[in-house]
This record gives structure tokens, C-alpha cells and sequence, in this order.
């Protein structure tokens, strides 16, 4: 079902219409109200009056993540402290977190985003949904929450972790859609086939995946171990949390952007300039509703492509493609830039590799120097005898030499690049205990 068939379905001269009238106002609004644009906008020379439509955008500054780290915490609220209903935070890798904040119309627009979501990953009215984003501070579980209330969804509030509970719960409540960070959902899945459970016997139908990057090839995995739709919900705390794009169940083919009420743009992530239809770069967000937050081309960091092509699905609106990067998380070795989600992909297709690995990044007499950790499946990790990798038979050893070249191959053909690989028996990479799991481990000392 579409969740709002009138947003969702609009011609694009009836979309940029209702875009442009939203993007007036809002620029009157944070001009009037944070003191902050005040400033950024004498600095670019503009007054309101010289936004008049969505062509006029890019005569707009970007506002960066550093801008509300410098506002911290309440710096660039739109509203007094009185109008705020409700605090959200996403923990940075470093330092303080980036605080947002909600009204009450924004914790509504919310909800509606995230029913739209629901609907879009195939639940309706009457399902049940087992809610795995933690609960907290991150916007996953408390936005998924009343998304769902608000569709007439049966929520089962359990946030993240405790996998034994939730898999208790798969069984007992029987709820028809799930969602958690897709490395979760790899946990979930090897446990459940690990205790013998016949994931036929379950009557999840969705899995709503986010929050963390992830790819084709793990979708494939996950589809076929837990025989379930595997769809990519993405969002980020700063522009409202998740509901920002959904894929589409039906055709699983680049996620469909809210855009009545988050305005996208793709730009050069060095020059800032937008950059055409399919090409990807930095996503740029405006936030055309919000209150107590509002944000003006903010630089997510991101790095993906957008399409206006309708989707079969019914949609109209925006979609954009996996996030292939973060600006920021590019890895560059030797050289040669070399994204996680590239090294995923590769490992996925070749037999006999799980999908656990990490990244690690060292640097020996000023070379960097990177090894992809992989782990094996336990079939073959069985078959090929659990002692192997501690003593080396004879035989054994061929067959680990062989799959280790492979992967070695495969990863060279992938990034353009030579890698150290070490394969991992079964269970010794890296797992998500519930949250968003961080693959990378970069020991370089910079110099
Ligand atoms: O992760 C919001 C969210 C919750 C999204 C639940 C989806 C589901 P933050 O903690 O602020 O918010 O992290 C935002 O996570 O800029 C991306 O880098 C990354 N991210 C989120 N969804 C995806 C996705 C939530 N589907 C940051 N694919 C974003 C790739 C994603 N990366």
C-alpha cells in the first residue's frame, strides 16, 4: 500500500511547485529566527526575497556538521526551549554528540514519514512490527515506534540487542515485519539457523534494514537465509532520523526520498557544485517542515545518486541509490580510494566466505598497508576440519591457500589494489550486538 497516495504520487511541476512554496517560507523562518543563518546569509550577500523557488537553492550556503558542533547544544534551534517536545542525539565517533530536537508538528511529520517507510518495506494496518533500533537517544527505535502506532501497526517496543530475546519473540509474538541495522540482522539470521530454527516457521515477511551502509550482495544473504524482503530504509538524526527514504518492496531499486519534506541535492563533494541526475556525490538535505530544526543544504556527508524516473511501484517520488560511502570514510591506501561497502560486495561473491569481516589499516616504512579479515563458513570450516587453522594439515592447508588466493584475486580485481587477507574460522570477525557496527580499523599514525 502507498501510505499517502496524494504526496507520494504527485507529477514533478506539482512537487517542485509545493517544494518551492515550502522552501519561501522556510527561509523567511530561519532568517527570522536563528541568528546563525541571520549570519550566514549577509555573509553570501542574500536576503530572503532572493529565494523564490527551488532553482534559486544553490545561491543558498551549506550548513555542515561542524556548524552545529559549534552550536552545541541548542545553537541552531528555531524555537524556544518551551516548544521543544523532544531531545534526540547521535553519538559522534569523537567528542560531543549532535543534539536535534523535536515540536510536536515535528514529531508528527515524523511519524507520517516513518508510516510512509513502514508501508514502503510492505506492512499495513493491523501487522504487527518487532522494533530492534534501540531505544534512547538514537532516533531509530522511538521513530520506527510511532511511525507505526500512528499507521494502527502493532508495535513490540524490544530495541536492540539481546538475541536470544528477540529470537524468543520471532517465535512467540509472531510479528509480520522486523526491522534493526542489517549487521544485526546477519547475527539474528546465523543464530537462528544455528538453533535449528526453520525461518518458514516464522511469520516475518520484512525486514526494514538501515542505518548503517550495507549492500546488494548482503541483501541476497539475508533474503535467503531468513526468507524474508530485506528493504533499505536510510535517514540521518540531523535531518529527522529515519524516514527520511525507504526502498519500495516491490521493486527494491533506490530508496524513495520523502521530498515534500527533505529536499535533496547531490553537489561535488570538493567544489559543493550540484551535480547532474545519476552521478554520484555528497548528499545535500534541506529540511522544508521542520521547526524546532531546520537545516539549509546540510552536507551529510553521504556519498550516493539520485533519480527522478517514476518507480513501477507507483511512486513518484525521488530515489536514491545505496549509499556507496561517507565522504569521510573513504579509505585511501596507497593512493587508491577503496570504499567498505567495494571490499563487501567482493567478499560476497566468492563461495566459501560468511559475510564477517573487518578492514585493517596499518602503516609499515610509510606504506599503508590494508587486510581484509574474512571469515569462512561454518560448512566449510567443517568440512575442512576445525584444527586447520591452528595446525595445518597437509591437505586442509591447499584448500585454505586456494580460497585465500581467491579472495586475494577477487579484492585486487574489486579495488585496483593489493590486499593482505586473512581468513577467520567461524565467529571471530566483528558481530553487531544490536547496533551499528563499525568494520574499519584504522591504526595508521598520521606522518
Ligand atoms: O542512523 C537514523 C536511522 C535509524 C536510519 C534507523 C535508518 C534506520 P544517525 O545515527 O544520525 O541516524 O546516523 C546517520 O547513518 O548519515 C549514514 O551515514 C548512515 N546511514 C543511515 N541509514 C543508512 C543506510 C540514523 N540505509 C548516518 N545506508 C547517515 C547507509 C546509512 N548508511
Amino acid at each position: 500500500m502507498i501510505w499517502n497516495e496524494k504526496m507520494e504520487t504527485l507529477s514533478r511541476a506539482e512537487m517542485q511547485e509545493l517544494q518551492s512554496e515550502r522552501l519561501r517560507k522556510l527561509v523567511a523562518y530561519v532568517h527570522e529566527r536563528v541568528p546563525f543563518y541571520q549570519r550566514q546569509f549577509a555573509e553570501a550577500g542574500i536576503t530572503p526575497a532572493d529565494i523564490q523557488d527551488i532553482r534559486d537553492l544553490t545561491k543558498l550556503p551549506f550548513t555542515r556538521k561542524s556548524d552545529l558542533r559549534d552550536h552545541y547544544p541548542f545553537g541552531l534551534f528555531a524555537v524556544p526551549r518551551e516548544e521543544v517536545i523532544r531531545v534526540h542525539a547521535s553519538s559522534g565517533t569523537t567528542g560531543k554528540p549532535t543534539v536535534v530536537g523535536y515540536t510536536r508538528d515535528d514529531l508528527q511529520v515524523w511519524a507520517e514519514v516513518c508510516a510512509r517507510c513502514l508501508a514502503l518495506s510492505g506492512a499495513k494496518p493491523g501487522d504487527w512490527f518487532q522494533n530492534a533500533y534501540g531505544y534512547g537517544l538514537f532516533t531509530g527505535g522511538l521513530g520506527m515506534h510511532y511511525g507505526a502506532e500512528y499507521m494502527g501497526v502493532g508495535v513490540i517496543p524490544v530495541s536492540g540487542g539481546n538475541t536470544a530475546r528477540q529470537i524468543m519473540i520471532l517465535q512467540d509474538f509472531q510479528p509480520d515485519i522486523m526491522a534493526c541495522t542489517p549487521s544485526y540482522a546477519l547475527t539474528l539470521a546465523d543464530r537462528l539457523l544455528e538453533a535449528g530454527i526453520d525461518p518458514s516457521s516464522l511469520r516475518v515477511r520484512s525486514f526494514i534494514l538501515g542505518a548503517e551502509p550495507w549492500t546488494e550482495e548482503m541483501r541476497q544473504e539475508l533474503e535467503a537465509k531468513l526468507q524474508v524482503d530485506a528493504v533499505n530504509i536510510y535517514g540521518l538524526s540531523e535531518i529527522i532520523g529515519p524516514g527520511v527514504s525507504n526502498e519500495c518492496v516491490e521493486a527494491k531499486d533506490g530508496a524513495h526520498i520523502m521530498e515534500d519534506h527533505f529536499l535533496p541535492e547531490v553537489v561535488d563533494p570538493e567544489t559543493g557544485e550540484p551535480l547532474p541526475e545519476g552521478q554520484v556525490g555528497e548528499l545535500v538535505f534541506t529540511t522544508l517542515t521542520k521547526q524546532a530544526l531546520p537545516l539549509i543544504r546540510y552536507r551529510t556527508g553521504d556519498l550516493a545518486s539520485l533519480t527522478y524516473e517514476p518507480c513501477s511501484c507507483g511512486r513518484t517520488l525521488a530515489r536514491m541509490s545505496r549509499v556507496v560511502g561517507r565522504v569521510d570514510d573513504m579509505i585511501i591506501v596507497r593512493g587508491v580510494n577503496v570504499f567498505p561497502s567495494q571490499v563487501e560486495a567482493a567478499l560476497l561473491t566468492v563461495e566459501h566466505v560468511a559475510p564477517h569481516y573487518a578492514i585493517v589499516l596499518t602503516r609499515e616504512d610509510h606504506l599503508d598497508r590494508m587486510e581484509v579479515q574474512a571469515e569462512v563458513t561454518p560448512e566449510f570450516f567443517n568440512r575442512v576440519g576445525a584444527e586447520v587453522f591452528g595446525r595445518h594439515p597437509f591437505e586442509a592447508v591447499g584448500e585454505i591457500q586456494q580460497l585465500q588466493e581467491r579472495v586475494r584475486y577477487t579484492l585486487r580485481e574489486a579495488l585496483g589494489l593489493n590486499v593482505a587477507v586473512t581468513l577467520l574460522p567461524p565467529g571471530q570477525a566483528p558481530r553487531s550486538e544490536g547496533g551499528k557496527l563499525r568494520r574499519v580499523i584504522d591504526k595508521r599514525v598520521l606522518k
